[in-house]
């Protein structure tokens, strides 16, 4: 065995962050540290770990709906002779760690919430083999029983973490490189389905820790320069920008891009609320390369907002909305359309809302229903009323009325091409977004991406259209209560219709991203003439 070696298997669809961070402080001890992308499948993890023959392996149990590829790997691990301690850590690890013992047996232990500090505590003992037992933020079983140690406080000053870890990065759109960061960790509010608070409000110290601005731009230089990145997408669940709280960080931000003088070479991305979203600071941020927000106002009345104690208004969301709008912002957003307490009207209301904010084609319409994550305010109220339904990681709920569990399975079935595929409507017109955003921030914006640009908000707004009237239709025959799903004609006849209009919009927007790339080829050209 390699005694000082620890794999970690983990998702990477993009960088995990998590896992690159403890990465980082690992092989700064002195570890021999290596990741394994889980979807590589199970018999070439096997393979690489017989090679590798670690002291530990660290499965990131980040997302609940992975826990039984999770359990069926671990099994197959150990079948296929694997001696390695096995531990793992991330939400649900962290969050319910009996649960995880249960489903995955054959874990020697579980780091529960932040693992920078815990893992390294594990390894030397591991290392050393002195007795781990008594380390910090550990879980584990002693003669079938669950022992949780005392919890560590969260480490206030996240710059004391080394860099996370970078091995090569991708491509976002039209050459230019990205890579993920993270400017801060955990969230002020308490929203009913958001298990961050959970997560980080559980052990002791502070729920949200913001890193120097200074160190997040020095971060972002070393991947300017080192790895040629300049796309930056911030990962935080609230960006430091509420305006009363964070203008001096946001400006201490945007004067450090200046002294690094990366204004104008780089170009970045957050994720923030609504009521966060101020014309004069966003102006600033815009002027300093931010190019997409991702707001979360995942409701368009005032009584869902409450519901999910949002603490936030219709009239700020709309407000947040038009601002992005005026100062050119690119934008992508939250919806939960369907919720434990949807009804007939709550939706329509929604529909008229989307109708509002996207009709115009700035952003795809795209929504989702609120799925019951564990430890969250909306999970324990309908365990308690007896609602929650299905296995960990698949918890789900039927809607107070029969006939919408029926609409609910219609539209999600109609339009899963739509949403979530990697070539459905919903992703291609971010990406289109996204190939026009970095085209004017790299090389200006001619006319002919001018209309470019106004040809793809005319074809999303006529598919946010189709979708809105589709959805109205169908509240409208299933609230009637007389619409069956099988053998139904008129069902049918939406399904072909919204099977066209998608492919249709496809082809429009693949188009319009290939022109764009088409653009760039023959931008020096262009110039010339
Ligand atoms: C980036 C991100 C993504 C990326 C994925 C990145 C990747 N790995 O490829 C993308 C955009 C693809 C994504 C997708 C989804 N995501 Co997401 N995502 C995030 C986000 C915003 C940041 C993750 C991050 O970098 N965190 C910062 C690092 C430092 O923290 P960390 O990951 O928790 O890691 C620390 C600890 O957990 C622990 N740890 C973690 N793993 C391990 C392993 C070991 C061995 C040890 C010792 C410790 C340890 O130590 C780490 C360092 O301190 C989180 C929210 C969040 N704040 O975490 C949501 C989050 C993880 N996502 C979530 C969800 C729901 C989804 C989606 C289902 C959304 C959707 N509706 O489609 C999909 C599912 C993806 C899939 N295909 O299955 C939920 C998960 C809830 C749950 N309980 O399952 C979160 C928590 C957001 C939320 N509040 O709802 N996501
Ligand atoms: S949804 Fe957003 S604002 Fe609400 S608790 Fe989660 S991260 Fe915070």
């Amino acid at each position: 065995m390699n005694r000082d070696s620890v794999v970690f298997v983990a998702f990477e669809q993009r960088e995990n962050l998590g896992i690159r961070y403890m990465y980082a402080i690992l092989s700064e001890a002195g570890y021999d540290v290596h990741i394994i992308d889980f979807r590589i499948g199970k018999s070439d993890i096997l393979k690489e770990l017989q090679k590798l023959d670690p002291l530990a392996v660290g499965f990131s149990v980040i997302f609940e709906n992975h826990l039984y590829e999770f359990q069926e790997l671990m099994e197959y691990l150990r079948d296929g002779g694997i001696q390695s301690h096995f531990t793992a850590g991330g939400h649900f690890a962290s969050l319910r760690p009996g649960e995880l013992f249960s489903l995955f047996p054959s874990l020697d232990s579980i780091v529960r919430f932040e693992g920078e500090h815990t893992i390294l505590e594990l390894m030397d003992c591991l290392q050393k083999q002195e007795e781990w037992s008594g380390i910090q933020s550990i879980s584990f079983l002693k003669e079938g029983e669950l022992v949780n140690t005392p919890l560590r406080t969260l480490e206030s000053d996240l710059d004391t973490f080394p860099f996370p870890f970078r091995s090569e990065l991708k491509e976002f759109a039209l050459g230019k490189i990205y890579a993920t960061l993270i400017a801060g960790r955990g969230c002020v509010y308490n929203c009913t389905f958001c298990d961050i608070r959970a997560f980080y409000g559980q052990p002791p110290g502070p729920v949200k820790r913001i890193r120097k601005p200074e160190m997040v731009v020095k971060e972002m230089e070393h991947l300017y320069r080192e790895h040629d990145c300049s796309v930056f997408l911030f990962q935080d669940d609230d960006f430091p920008v509420a305006v009363n709280r964070n203008r001096p960080w946001i400006e201490a931000f945007c004067r450090s891009l200046e002294e690094r003088d990366l204004v104008g070479k780089v170009m970045w991305k957050m994720n923030c609320r609504p009521d966060e979203v101020d014309s004069e600071l966003f102006g600033l941020m815009k002027q300093h390369g931010l190019f997409k927000v991702y707001l979360g106002i995942e409701n368009g009345t005032d009584e869902g907002l409450a519901r999910m104690n949002k603490r936030l208004t219709v009239a700020e969301n709309i407000r947040g909305v038009e601002i992005l709008k005026d100062l050119e912002i690119a934008m992508d957003y939250g919806f939960m359309l369907f919720q434990p307490d949807s009804t007939y009207k709550s939706i329509n209301d929604n529909l008229a809302f989307l109708e509002q904010v996207c009709g115009d084609g700035y952003m795809q319409i795209s929504f989702l229903k609120m799925m019951p994550y564990l430890e969250t305010k909306v999970e324990k109220e309908l365990r308690l009323a007896g609602r929650l339904k299905g296995r960990p990681g698949f918890l789900d709920y039927d809607f107070h009325e029969g006939s919408m569990d029926d609409l609910y399975a219609f539209v999600s079935d109609c339009f899963a091409n739509w949403f979530n595929t990697s070539q459905g409507v919903t992703n291609l017109a971010k990406w289109g977004v996204n190939y026009l955003a970095v085209y004017t921030f790299f090389y200006g914006f001619p006319e002919g991406i001018q209309n470019l640009s106004e040809e793809l908000r005319i074809l999303v707004a006529e598919s946010n259209r189709f979708i809105i009237h589709t959805m109205q239709r169908l509240t409208g025959l299933f609230e009637s209560g007389n619409c069956s799903l099988k053998n139904n004609r008129e069902l049918d006849a939406i399904r072909v219709a919204i099977e066209e209009k998608h492919s249709d919009t496809c082809k429009g927007i693949s188009d319009i991203i290939s022109r764009v790339g088409l653009y760039e080829l023959t931008r020096d050209l262009i110039n010339w003439t």
